[in-house]
């Protein structure tokens, strides 16, 4: 069934503050499914432009159309056998206790994270489950990532879980302006805030399992009118609707 939702809201690029318009259709192919982020970008004076579908050269073209990958995955999050790569929007581990609506996609699109997660219902037959969540694979490449892991079983109506969460490196998620290894909040050599310059989003830490939880939840970024000494939000996303994929 094809699913989709829309949203707007504001973005800061380059100290330019735009309005974004989105459409994200779910295409069912099967089993797969691919998620999309059609984005239209309108300018202050109140143009359509161009940015994020730049197709000057092959590289621009192939950014473009990468950039309009939200996710793909396997099956449906109740199916016996469920992997999604790419967003994630909703993540609870068993009965939320330690990961409840988990998403990577605080700072998108300004930082756009490769995650994964999956779940199988019935693990080679034995009658226990296995799901589990990596938030970012470039982070766990680096050894940062955020991580869940959690094995179910049934005995008659009495089902058992235990759920792992760890966060192998807070600081993984944050803004490093000077790329000196030491994030831009705890930088003693970095005494002021540093605006993003290319990007529409500032680097939070994707910290430990309890504050992911509260970070996750699901309320928009304050609009910009107000911004923190340190450092500023630049990302405000309000949904107008949302039908969520089927
Ligand atoms: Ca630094």
């Amino acid at each position: 069934m094809f699913g989709y939702s829309l949203s707007m809201g504001s973005v800061t690029v380059d100290q330019e503050q735009l309005y974004r318009l989105s459409l994200r259709p779910d295409f069912p192919l099967g089993r797969l499914g691919i998620g999309l982020d059609l984005e239209l970008f309108v300018e202050r004076n109140g143009d359509l432009g161009s940015r994020g579908w730049e197709a000057g050269s092959s590289t621009q073209t192939l950014d473009s159309i990468l950039r309009k990958i939200y996710y793909v995955r396997y099956g449906r999050p109740n199916d016996a056998v469920y992997v999604k790569i790419g967003a994630l929007d909703n993540v609870t581990l068993g009965y939320g206790l330690i990961m409840d609506n988990y998403r990577n996609t605080l700072h998108y699109p300004g930082i756009k994270k490769t995650g994964l997660q999956f779940r199988i219902a019935n693990f080679a037959g034995t009658n226990i489950g296995l799901e589990g969540v990596i938030n970012n694979l470039q982070d766990f490449q680096e050894g940062g990532a955020l991580i869940g892991l959690r094995t179910f079983g049934y005995a008659a109506n009495l089902e058992v879980g235990v759920t792992f969460v760890a966060d192998l490196d807070q600081y993984s998620g944050l803004r490093d302006s000077d790329s000196d290894g030491v994030p831009d909040p705890i930088d003693a050599s970095q005494k002021t805030a540093i605006l993003p310059s290319t990007t529409t989003a500032t680097a939070y830490p994707t910290t430990s399992t309890a504050t992911t939880t509260t970070m996750a939840s699901s309320t928009p970024m304050p609009a910009a009118a107000s911004p923190p000494t340190l450092p500023p939000p630049c990302w405000d996303s309000t949904p107008i609707t949302a039908t969520p994929s089927q």
